[in-house]
């Protein structure tokens, strides 16, 4: 299998992570930001929103990071991430809200933008509006090691991929009980720290590449 997508991209991250729990290989490929690439004809036609990432596993190409993690998991070979309702549910919430909620107006609207042009009221507001979500996850979780139970999930690719971010990020926190150490145990994971803690300063002050 290939994966097209750097390795700074969050939804690359979400894959390449998600496909090492699953015990399965791919080749990623440099393509996106200051790498460019997605313009090509040959790259439209793999995604035609010139995105990162896209699976390629032999004659199928696939765009959609939440799409392709949902086809890995049913993959021949494919084992060790809890996939049932439950952790689909979860998965959605935190693909589409939890993520929603902290990539652009978090991510983008504090790292990415350059200092001069920050909203930090807005992007306090923001951080504090995420940690409420976060703070919903981490209930779910309770007592137990992973968001849906004993077994680590989609529901945990989906979450866990946006706290390497937001446990680094130079801002004040209020981190939801229980999150602090659901990140440590992802940190233990050497496919999180392979695919996901990646240094991100590319990205720094960088709107667009
Ligand atoms: N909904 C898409 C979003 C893909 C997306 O926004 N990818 C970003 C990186 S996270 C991208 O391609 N940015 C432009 C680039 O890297 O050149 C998915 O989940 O795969």
């Amino acid at each position: 299998m290939i994966v097209h997508g750097r390795a700074s991209s969050s939804n690359v991250q979400a894959v390449m992570w998600g496909l090492t729990e699953l015990g399965l290989t791919a080749e990623r490929r440099d393509v996106g930001g200051r790498f460019k690439g997605t313009d090509t004809p040959a790259y439209r036609r793999m995604n035609p929103m010139g995105l990162v990432p896209v699976l390629e596993d032999g004659d199928l190409v696939l765009f959609e990071s939440a799409a392709i993690l949902r086809y890995l998991v049913g993959r021949p070979g494919a084992d060790g991430l809890a996939a049932g309702p439950r952790d689909d549910m979860w998965a959605e919430w935190a693909k589409t809200t939890l993520a929603r909620a902290f990539t652009e107006p978090v991510f983008w609207a504090y790292y990415r933008t350059p200092a001069a042009d920050r909203d930090m009221d807005a992007v306090h507001a923001a951080l504090a509006r995420f940690e409420g979500f976060l703070s919903m996850a981490m209930a779910e979780r309770g007592a137990r090691p992973w968001i849906t139970g004993d077994q680590l999930g989609l529901a945990d690719i989906w979450v866990g991929h946006l706290l390497y971010r937001y446990f680094s990020l130079d801002l004040p926190r209020a981190v939801p009980e229980g999150s602090q150490a659901y990140y440590d145990a992802l940190t233990q994971r050497p496919a999180y720290r392979d695919h996901v803690m990646v240094d991100y300063t590319e990205l720094k002050g960088r709107l667009v590449f």
